[in-house]
């Protein structure tokens, strides 16, 4: 079975690759929608991360042969009541990179006592237009005051996993894939084709 897949997140995609091998077991193969950076990008109006993955799934489906997934993510602070939330990618700005936003990330919880955050993902499939599904996975960690790791993406090398004793950007994507969000969202995902098949 071949899954496309729509993302302008390259750390993303890695992740997608590593994932859809290890719980699809060779059945399920994901190519990248390839001209994704021609194509002008919708518009993230939806208020949760399911509508924003159905909103990006159902409009990149228009432009690919065959079922496509997509994913919202982001991290959910409990001290900042759930932000930066979907708001993760823009946390600082627009066109804010990974630096800026963790960077904002520290300062607004310099001084926080309750440093408890969660990833959170949501993966919706999508053909010729229609929502098929949306699956969503999630994470407990917690912030941490200094950057550790440069393994990842984003938010990674703040993320402390407990049962790990380090955090998401000290590790590697295969570890990262037994725990993460995205792999609960993509395993549920993986499980529903494979049971229908
Ligand atoms: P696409 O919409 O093209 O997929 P994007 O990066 O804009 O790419 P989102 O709107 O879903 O995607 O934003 C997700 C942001 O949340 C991402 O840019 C990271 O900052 C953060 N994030 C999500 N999953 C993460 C993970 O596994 N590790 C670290 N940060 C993550």
């Amino acid at each position: 079975m071949k899954l496309y897949c729509a993302t302008t997140n390259l750390g993303k995609l890695r992740e997608f690759r590593l994932i859809v091998n290890h719980f699809g077991g060779g059945r399920i193969e994901v190519e990248s929608l390839d001209n994704i950076k021609q194509i002008e990008p919708p518009e993230e109006t939806g208020a949760t991360f399911e509508e924003n993955a159905a909103l990006k799934a159902v409009y990149y489906s228009q432009f690919a042969p065959g079922p496509l997934f997509a994913d919202d993510s982001g991290l959910a602070v409990d001290a900042l009541d759930g932000a930066p939330g979907i708001y993760s990618a823009r946390f600082a700005g627009e066109h804010a990179g990974d630096a800026a936003n963790n960077q904002l990330l520290f300062e607004k919880l310099r001084g926080a006592e309750n440093r408890k955050a969660r990833f959170v993902c949501a993966i919706s499939l999508a053909q010729a237009g229609s929502v098929t599904g949306v699956w969503r996975g999630e994470v407990e960690g917690r912030i941490i005051d200094d950057l550790r790791g440069s393994e990842g993406f984003g938010y990674d090398p703040l993320f402390y996993f407990e049962p790990f004793g380090a955090t998401f950007g000290q590790v590697t994507a295969e570890r990262k894939l037994l725990v993460s969000h995205r792999s609960k969202a993509l395993e549920l995902m993986i499980a529903q084709l494979l049971a229908l098949q």
